[in-house]
């Protein structure tokens, strides 16, 4: 006990009761009325969802639900979400989102889209940036553990995905787990985008040798073209990996040359597999989502073609691999290493071409010289490195787990220029526009693992903590602390202006092809098949048509698909009904949501509106009636003296 509280004294960076004041509150403070500068696309980690925050002020926008099913908006409880959560495993209402990318055009983020990855059952998001909402889920064969991803290229091109866990290949993976180094293989999933609609689609596939991989970086500039993936378990280890997979010296970081291996591609050499996966689509049109089970992908063993991928010798388990905003540097960030190297991307290229390699190859693949490939190493940086985003004037910001802090250094002469405590334990770091190939050096973020006293207490588990720090001058400067959603690894920021005029702000009713869709009261009705009944029915302020429904039975499957005939900004509706074992609708003004409902008893069921409207929102309500089954009572319906009877 007391052994555990002088290491928990022992963990806290000096200065814990500093707090920020004065001038440092007042750069964070955004007045009542104005707008931040700047949106903040958080991961939710174990919530599987995305969170958008403003910066400076740390102010919660929206939660967007990808892998997750959200009652707040129905999400993955209406009928026409389900099928976006769809695997095949079947319906998978869960993930982990660790990385959120935005969509780029010339290494700059273009506020089109943001993509998420989720680890778990391996899939690919993409968020439309004019709805805030998940417009596709692609399922990734041959993978498990989708952590390093989604990372991109230049112009998007393609979204890179690639297997955390190596494992057998789905075609033939019953095997035992002790034949790892030889059946074992890593897969990396080139996801193309289309640059006008967004549709993904998985292009290709790289099997690699078996380890794992972490995280990745897409080169720019010069090394456009080219992607580099840090690995760990280079001991190819099944078991105790806290031991077995932190033995050698050094880990690797791959760097392939995905043009080359996407020429291969075209040119016919990949083998065409079948696998199966899901390939979820959200139509804005019909309102609907459809899942599609794939069974093919084309893959391209990298040991068969020795221009595609080199290792570089990485010291020691590396976590990030970040490529600065020329392109030329690529720092690794080994996370149990004591420094920091930073490798040259022209080195690479002469090693490559003066055959500068160890003499044996990893599991078939060349292995570049780590002298021949470095520019230079970090000395003495602080303790577990893990992740580098870069600023507008040739500085780097490098997280360290251990030392709990963030280092600024200057990419050119590798000297370490400032270094602030964080509270406590950083994970990832972002600064706006980091990762990108113009980034605005003004804000960091830093996601930290562990809150301990920054916040009021809230039983067993704390808030999750963000802290933003000014970086615009020498020193960095802590501004604001503020809570996030589930566990945030890694975000991204983009400025406001590239998107909050693009938002959408209704679906227009007469472009709303759903089925089921009533676009006016005189539309609506209630139509028996069987033991299915469809409602369709219409919202508006402040009633819903029909509010008196009759004729329904025990047994019965109730479909309400529910029009909101608004066409004015942030004017949704809700739906609910008494029993009713999934979650509200949220319906949008000019869309059309199901609710699928069976009642279990004979009685009368209120429905109602379930999002504030107007005044007489509490009046929003109607009665439904249930009989027993095989009852006489025919379907009927109305809106006040409306009626019509079937
Ligand atoms: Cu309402």
């Amino acid at each position: 006990m007391v052994f555990a509280c002088i290491l928990i004294v022992g963990c806290k960076p000096k200065g814990t009761s500093e707090a920020v004041s004065g001038g440092g509150a007042a750069k964070a403070y955004v007045a009542p009325g104005k707008y931040d500068e700047f949106y903040n696309f958080v991961s939710g980690g174990f919530s599987g969802q995305m969170s958008v925050y403003g910066l400076p002020s740390g102010r919660l926008l929206r939660v967007i639900p990808v892998f997750s099913v959200d009652p707040e908006k129905g999400w993955g409880y209406s009928e026409e979400t389900k099928p976006m959560l769809n695997t095949s495993h079947g319906f998978v209402p869960w993930d982990d989102l660790h990385h959120v990318e935005m969509s780029m055009t010339n290494g700059v983020a273009d506020g089109k889209w943001a993509f998420g990855n989720g680890n778990n059952t391996p899939r690919l998001a993409r968020v439309d940036l004019r709805t805030f909402r998940t417009a596709e889920i692609i399922e990734l064969p041959n993978s498990a553990g989708n952590h390093s991803s989604p990372f991109g290229t230049e112009n998007s091109e393609y979204i890179v995905a690639s297997t955390r866990f190596s494992v057998p290949e789905d075609a033939n993976s019953d095997v035992p787990i002790e034949s790892y180094k030889e059946n074992f293989k890593g897969h990396i999933s080139f996801v193309s985008v289309d640059k006008e609609s967004g549709d993904m689609n998985l292009a290709f596939q790289l099997k690699t040798p078996g380890v794992n991989f972490d995280l990745a970086r897409a080169g720019k500039g010069k090394s456009h073209g080219w992607m580099f993936f840090s690995c760990y378990n280079t001991e190819q280890a099944n078991t105790l990996l806290e031991v077995n997979a932190s033995k050698n010296d050094k880990d690797f970081i791959m760097a392939v040359n995905w043009k080359k291996a996407e020429e291969y591609v075209k040119a016919g050499k990949g083998k065409k597999q079948t696998v199966k996966y899901a390939h979820n689509k959200f139509d804005e049109h019909t309102h609907t989502a459809t899942s599609t089970i794939k069974n093919e992908v084309t893959v391209l063993d990298i040991t068969e073609f020795p221009d595609i991928a080199y290792f570089i010798p990485c010291p020691k388990s590396p976590h990030g691999c970040d490529v600065d905003p020329s392109g030329e540097y690529i720092v690794g960030s080994g996370k149990l290493a004591a420094l920091l190297p930073v490798f040259s991307y022209d080195k690479i290229q002469k090693a490559i071409a003066d055959n500068t390699f160890e003499q044996d190859k990893f599991g078939g693949v060349p292995v570049i010289k780590y002298e021949a490939a470095l520019y230079g190493e970090v000395e003495k940086p602080g303790l577990g490195p893990l992740h580098t985003e870069f600023d507008d004037q040739g500085n780097a910001y490098t997280s360290f787990f251990v030392s709990s802090e963030v280092v600024k250094w200057n990419v050119k002469d590798l000297k370490v220029l400032d270094r602030q405590p964080t509270f406590y334990s950083v994970g990832h770091l972002m600064v706006v526009g980091g990762n990108t190939k113009k980034p605005i050096g003004k804000y960091l973020v830093a996601y930290n693992k562990i809150t301990k006293d920054r916040y009021l207490p809230t039983g067993p588990e704390l808030s999750q903590s963000a802290q933003l720090f000014d970086i615009s001058g020498d020193k960095m400067e802590l501004i604001l602390d503020f809570p996030t959603i589930g566990e945030p690894h890694y975000a991204q920021a983009i400025p406001a202006s590239l998107i909050m005029d693009k938002q959408l702000k209704i679906f227009d009713i007469n472009a709303n092809n759903h089925p089921y869709a009533a676009k006016g009261e005189d539309k609506t009705k209630v139509v028996r098949e069987g033991n299915k009944v469809h409602v369709n029915m219409t919202t508006v302020r402040s009633h819903l048509a029909p509010d008196n429904i009759e004729g329904i039975q025990v047994g019965d499957e109730v479909y309400f698909h529910v029009t909101n005939l608004e066409q004015d900004w942030d004017v949704p509706h809700g739906f609910a009904i008494k029993g009713a074992n999934n979650a509200e609708l949220l319906i949008m003004p000019g869309e059309t949501v199901t609710l699928k409902w069976s009642p279990d008893r004979a009685g009368i069921f209120p429905y109602y509106c379930t999002d504030f409207c107007s005044a007489l929102h509490q009046e929003m309500t109607g009665y439904l009636r249930v009989s027993p089954k095989g009852s006489k009572v025919p379907i009927s319906y109305k809106l006040g003296d409306k009626s019509s009877a079937k």
